[in-house]
């Protein structure tokens, strides 16, 4: 049996403000992964900077924060085996113009400044990402009753 995995996944907010929630939250869903945790916020300024940390010297860190605080997203954590490999793949390459088709980036999107969706890209920043953005009590552990026939468990 795959290890279960646990990844914050961030709709932002080019794809919230073209209409794209459902067809990409649609895209996680059929793949087999479970929803623990999903909110309609505008990330402040402060988060913002914790997420996007590691690029802080970096010279699109400005820009970027400016991006993802400028209009509501979409924040969600899912849950799968191999959660963490199989969301990154089902988003696609950070560049969408190298990213495969069928891949989220490459049949939504056309530019690195304005990919569409983020998830955590390892176990560790996950955790990090996580209890960024979500308290304990907002993540739920539940099964759905389909769960043996996605997992195999
Ligand atoms: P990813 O893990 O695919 O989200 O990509 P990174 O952590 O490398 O980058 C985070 C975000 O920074 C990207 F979604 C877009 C932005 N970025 C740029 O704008 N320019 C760059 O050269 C690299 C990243």
């Amino acid at each position: 049996m795959a290890q279960n995995e646990r990844s914050l996944v961030i709709i932002k907010p080019d794809a919230v403000q073209r209409g794209l929630i459902g067809e990409i939250l649609a895209r996680y869903e059929q793949r087999g992964l479970r929803i623990a945790a999903l909110k309609l916020e505008l990330i402040t300024r402060e988060i913002a900077e914790r997420h996007y940390g590691e690029h802080k010297d970096k010279p699109f860190f400005a820009g970027l924060v400016e991006f993802i605080t400028s209009a509501p997203s979409v924040l969600m954590v899912l849950e799968g085996p191999e959660a963490i490999r199989i969301i990154r793949d089902t988003n696609g390459d950070t560049k969408p113009a190298q990213a495969l088709p069928g891949t989220i980036r490459a049949d939504f999107g056309l530019t690195i400044d304005r990919n569409l969706v983020h998830a955590s890209d390892s176990i560790e920043s996950a955790a990090d990402e996580v209890a960024n953005f979500f308290g304990d009590g907002s993540i739920i552990d539940y099964t759905r009753a389909i769960d043996s026939w996605i997992n195999g468990d």
